[in-house]
């Protein structure tokens, strides 16, 4: 019979420290200012509105660096509806992730001042005012505050409105481009409206929100590959997603970075990306796409390049049956987060902590 001998139980006694006392100060010191403010590890927990990651609910911008904004719309997908309650989604399944990232050992709330701005309010039911005007003057306002944007959607149009608004804040500047998408989206106008989900980047374009020559597209596939030839013919960088596999996501990341450099760009991650294996909660589910650890492989990675906003859309709700679509979703948008802050905590831009 083996026995424990009494030292070793000693031994092991004196390593069964209290909830909450762990070897990382800066865990400490985060669980010491958070847990009284409201923060709780237990995603059980029961909350009516819990924000983004347990961020703050606020929209006064004073030394706010990073705001993550709802765009609850699908007024413009094309097929099913059902992105508009995509925020609401991803806020529920949100509390499953941090406060530490597991790779970098960073804090984002630590990092930077951090809020969930709620959603978007619409001031109509036409998609384009929605999108050109609610949206746009949101993230045109964010902008202008210095603030940095993380959009979750709605629909893949939601993007057009946060370009919109982030290129006006900035006095018109033409960003680079990361998008990870099982499409291109860059339809000519089609069914009447200019903007829709399979337009949006054309579009973005055509308004000099973002630069061809500086776009890298990645995960493309599918049978409207004839659709989108404006990709190409524009400059775009189009990877599809046979390429991700074949040749790795460290080749696409050395791509992205020799086509987007280091001038600010927006981050833009459609969850149909993602095979329709991990991803059937969307509106366009696509099958031989990416997995959802390539997609963090790409995110953790583009801390090489200037991303000064990014958003994640096309989470359908009434198409996940058992929620494990907005729990990917959240653990992906989770990523995107911390990729903002440590952008900004590298740079010395940071006004601030986040404080409850
Ligand atoms: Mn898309």
């Amino acid at each position: 019979m083996r026995r424990m001998s009494k030292a070793n139980l000693e031994r092991l006694k004196a390593l069964d420290t209290p909830a909450f006392e762990f070897s990382n100060p800066d865990l400490n010191a985060f669980f010491e200012r958070a847990i009284p403010a409201g923060y709780v590890l237990d995603s059980s927990a029961f909350r009516a509105q819990p924000g983004f990651f347990q961020a703050p609910h606020r929209q006064d911008l004073d030394g706010v660096d990073i705001a993550i904004v709802g765009s609850p719309l699908d007024l413009g997908a094309i097929g099913l509806s059902g992105t508009r309650h995509g925020p609401e989604a991803c806020r529920r399944a949100s509390t499953n992730n941090g406060p530490m990232h597991d790779v970098t050992g960073k804090i984002p709330f630590n990092q930077a001042a951090i809020i969930d701005y709620g959603d978007i309010e619409w001031s109509a039911t036409r998609l384009d005012q929605r999108v050109t005007e609610d949206i746009a003057n949101t993230f045109r306002l964010l902008a202008q505050s210095g603030v940095r944007t993380l959009n979750c959607g709605g629909e893949h149009t939601t993007s057009f409105g946060a370009l919109k608004g982030l290129s006006e804040g900035r006095g018109g500047e033409a960003f680079g481009l990361l998008h990870i998408d099982a499409h291109s989206d860059t339809m000519a106008v089609w069914g009447g409206d200019t903007i829709n989900d399979g337009s949006v980047f054309r579009q973005a374009v055509l308004n000099g929100f973002i630069d061809p020559k500086r776009s890298v597209q990645i995960g493309i596939r599918g049978y409207a590959n004839f659709l989108w030839e404006f990709a190409h013919d524009s400059g775009m960088t189009v990877i599809s997603a046979d390429e991700v596999f074949e040749k790795g996501t460290d080749w696409v990341m050395d791509k992205a970075r020799e086509v987007i450099g280091t001038d600010p760009a927006y981050l833009t991650f459609d969850v149909d990306s993602l095979d329709s294996s991990h991803m059937m909660g969307t509106t366009g589910p696509a099958a031989f796409g990416l997995s959802p650890r390539q997609v963090r492989a790409m995110i953790l990675r583009a801390r090489e390049l200037n991303i000064i906003g990014a958003d994640m859309v096309e989470l359908n709700p009434n198409r996940d049956v058992n929620g494990y679509c907005a729990h990917v979703a959240a653990a992906l948008f989770w990523e995107l987060l911390c990729l903002l802050a440590d952008n900004m905590d590298q740079k010395g831009e940071t006004k601030g902590i986040t404080l409850w």
